[in-house]
């Protein structure tokens, strides 16, 4: 009810982030590009195999002197992988502990999400662009509840015998075919692309092998994976270079980010050589370690670094609005302005766990949390240092009572009792995704 809205819409009140003046508004009136690297994570970054590097691409703008690189960066997903990433950086709310948050509750929910920001505030036009069927995940009722005005799925690609992998088109096909979209969509626009190659089982047909070897660790998922990766890396190239050329660039901010993990925890000791450790020494501090993805933000005329700032996907639309000159503090978001002194760095995970500069804190078989020291990767013995055991415990605390309050307005479809000043709610029914802008 009505009620039950008040608590959150308070907590939000008292922990508004004011924006840095730096930032706010650097993007105003820009296009934005999403781009969605499936499986991605942070780990590929200036990685070489076999002395080649695996993402020459990306780590060429990792780095460069236009992009803003964050390297503490952490995806929040549990089960719902893709749908809850999505679900984070177009609602500024967190997905679901089990299950698909866009299955389950995407399709019914009220939602104050991006694209309905951006489109009211700002005029912007928004498009989501994806290789495989639209039904997949119920995106295509779900993006009409957020009011997406164009969703180009597989039913808008050429698909052929060999113009597919998993579950769908190949990412250097799905870039190129999508531009003749893109190019028709009034600006400034809001444009997501959803990347699919890069996804388990990481398969990768011989004919789009360009050369790379991949490592030979014991997991042939891990040795296919910086195949796909690399892959993935090229598909980038070629989608900047026809930004460039159709002079699409100069006008946009494009924001790269990785989803989720793409090596499972079962999997990831596989790892060890690769990253000069032992594989028997690995542990659940160095697992917690890899659930980094990359989140970059480039843009002509953005001071280029690499920050160290702790945050997460629930982060991404505070910062995005604020980029784009929209004050986000009368919306229900739980994330904050990675760029505000006022910030939140420490970084939940949607198991409970959470990460911040000094400490990685998991859950243990007791109900307690194994504390480990960041610097040293040690287990920290906690009933020796009682006031960082108390510091700890209030932390665990206060992000429990966040996420909670996520959950509720989620499970509950709370957004449909509080409506922003201003903004209008999004009728579903005046969106049609269906194959007629060709
Ligand atoms: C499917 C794709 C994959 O369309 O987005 O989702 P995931 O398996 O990563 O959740
Ligand atoms: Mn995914």
């Amino acid at each position: 009810s009505n009620n039950e809205i008040s608590v959150p819409l308070q907590y939000v009140t008292d922990n508004y982030a004011t924006p840095n003046k730096q930032y706010y508004g650097v993007a105003h009136k820009k296009n934005v590009i999403v781009i969605h690297l499936e499986s991605f994570q942070q780990f590929l970054i200036n990685m070489k195999v076999n002395g080649q590097e695996v993402t020459p691409f990306l780590n060429s703008l990792y780095g460069n002197k236009n992009t803003v690189s964050f390297d503490n960066f952490f995806h929040e997903v549990g089960q719902g992988k893709t749908s809850d990433a999505e679900t984070m950086l177009e609602s500024g709310l967190f997905g679901l502990p089990t299950g698909s948050f866009f299955t389950k509750m995407g399709p019914t929910n009220t939602f104050q999400s991006a694209p309905a920001i951006l489109g009211q505030t700002q005029g912007y036009t928004s498009a989501v662009f994806h290789g495989n069927v639209g039904s997949f995940y119920s995106r295509d009722s779900v993006y009409k509840n957020m009011g997406y005005n164009y969703f180009f799925d597989q039913q808008y690609f050429d698909v052929g015998p060999d113009t597919n992998v998993g579950f769908g088109l190949k990412d250097k096909l799905f870039f190129a075919e999508s531009t003749k979209y893109l190019e028709k969509l009034q600006q400034p626009f809001y444009a997501k692309f959803i990347t699919l190659t890069n996804h388990y089982s990481f398969d990768l047909p011989e004919m789009d092998n360009d050369g790379f070897v991949k490592p030979a660790t014991t997991s042939k998922v891990v040795n296919n994976y910086f195949e796909t990766a690399h892959y993935l890396d090229a598909s980038l190239r070629e989608f900047f270079d026809y930004l460039r050329a159709s002079g699409l660039y100069d006008k946009s901010m494009i924001i790269l980010y990785g989803d989720h993990y793409g090596i499972s925890d079962d999997k990831i000791a596989a790892l060890a050589p690769l990253m000069n450790k032992e594989q028997a020494d690995w542990n659940e501090f160095d697992t917690a370690q890899m659930q980094r993805v990359p989140f970059m933000i480039h843009m002509k005329g953005i001071k280029g670094k690499v920050d160290n700032t702790y945050g997460g996907e629930i982060d991404v639309l505070p910062t995005l609005l604020h980029l784009l000159g929209i004050n986000n503090q009368k919306y229900l978001q739980f994330g904050s302005d990675l760029f505000s002194k006022d910030h939140d760095k420490t970084v939940i995970f949607r198991n409970g766990n959470f990460i911040n500069k000094n400490y990685t804190s998991l859950k243990n078989s007791k109900g307690s949390y194994n504390v480990y020291d960041n610097t040293t990767g040690q287990l920290i013995n906690l009933s020796a240092d009682p006031e960082l055991n108390e510091k700890i415990t209030k932390i665990a605390t206060k992000k429990q009572q966040i996420m909670t309050m996520s959950d509720d307005i989620n499970s509950k479809n709370l957004l449909r009792f509080y409506t922003p000043t201003g903004f209008k709610p999004v009728d579903p029914s005046d969106y049609e995704y269906t194959d007629e802008v060709s």
